[in-house]
């Protein structure tokens, strides 16, 4: 198979596309498509400070490596969940997020690539004396560990809780939108970036299609908007397939980590993915018909109503401040006050 672009070896076919192409253009390719994905659902500007959600797997890395070279200011925030798995998970997630962080400022510097699509009116503060001075802008990685923060792992606190019938994962969620949330606030960034990909949501939408959980649906997309000072939640990778991102990591030499959180063996998103994946061998674009289908359609209107309703009902916790739809205290802040009784 050749590329469409230059005659050279292909290295990917993408039969939803119907496009093959080399590694250079492929690599090339990817970023446009994720800077289309940015303009076409207004993320973000050159002028946001991005803080993205880095979990050490291929999907996060890459998009921090995207973001970086087209120039926008995004930091990479990695949390340590304290998970082991018999393979020290969360240690060695930290790690592929620690050495990438170490390339990316320094590949920054050396191709200066800010300079390309990053406006330099971002940096200059026009108060200061230095304003004309070169920005020294670099990207970096903020870590928070959970059991060094709040004493117990995961595991732990779900076990303590005793939600999840044996998995962690809904408590895993809870804590890290909770704490995503929270640094993005206390650290002034107006865009918390996460890596989901076009698998990843087409796999939602169809558990919430299943379960018609029109709430979620109402809420589902590439945006979510910011609410009373907190960050704006955007998934650049929406239309990007998990294969291609795969193969945009291998190219560019991003390591990551392979094994996926020990608990997501078994998860019923797995189940689903793997359902659309036959329907996409089957029938080339299934799942991006889907998935890009049901996001024209709320853009036309489609479940507008459910989202009105919705909003009203949210206000600040009492503890943190978070919005939150529960009275009082949100979900997050009560995990910890079951500790002390
Ligand atoms: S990290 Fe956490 Fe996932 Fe692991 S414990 Fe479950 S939710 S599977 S994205
Ligand atoms: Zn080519
Ligand atoms: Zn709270």
């Amino acid at each position: 198979m050749k590329c469409r672009k230059c005659g050279e070896v292909a290295v990917i076919n993408m039969r939803q596309h119907k496009l093959a192409l080399c590694a250079d253009h492929f690599t090339q390719w990817v970023p446009a498509q994720v800077e289309k994905s940015i303009r076409k659902y207004r993320m973000f500007t050159p002028q946001d400070r991005i803080v993205v959600a880095v979990s050490g797997g291929k999907d996060s890395l890459a998009l921090w490596d995207i973001l970086l070279n087209l120039g926008y200011r995004a930091d990479g925030l990695y949390m340590g969940l304290g998970i082991d798995g018999g393979f020290s998970y969360s240690n060695v997630s930290q790690r592929k997020c620690e050495a990438f962080a170490e390339t990316a400022g320094s590949g920054l510097r050396e191709s200066g690539n800010r300079e390309e699509g990053a406006p330099d009116s971002l940096s200059p503060d026009p108060l200061s004396p230095d304003s004309q001075a070169p920005d020294p802008w670099l990207p970096k990685l903020l870590t928070l560990s959970i059991p060094e923060t709040y004493g117990e792992s995961i595991p732990q606190v779900a076990r303590r809780v005793q939600r999840g019938r044996g998995k962690p994962c809904s408590v895993c969620g809870l804590i890290k939108r909770h704490e995503m949330n929270r640094i993005a606030h206390e650290l002034g960034y107006s865009v918390l970036a996460t890596g989901h990909n076009l698998d990843d949501e087409a796999a939602v939408l169809f558990g919430n299609t299943m379960t018609w959980q029109v709430g979620y649906l109402a809420r589902q997309g590439p945006v979510l908007p910011e609410s009373d000072g907190f960050a704006r939640k955007v998934k650049p990778l929406c239309r990007l397939y998990e294969r291609e991102m795969a193969a945009y990591c291998l190219l560019r030499g991003i390591d990551y980590i392979y094994e996926e959180c020990p608990y997501s063996i078994g998860a019923t998103s797995i189940a689903y993915k793997e359902l659309l994946a036959k329907l996409e061998h089957k029938s080339p674009g299934a799942k991006q018909n889907f998935y890009l289908g049901f996001l024209r359609a709320k853009e036309s209107g489609f479940l507008n109503d459910h989202h009105q309703e919705l909003s009203p009902l949210m206000h600040a916790c009492e503890r943190c401040g978070q919005p939150t739809t529960a009275p009082g205290l949100c979900a997050f802040c009560r995990l910890w006050v079951n500790a002390k009784t």
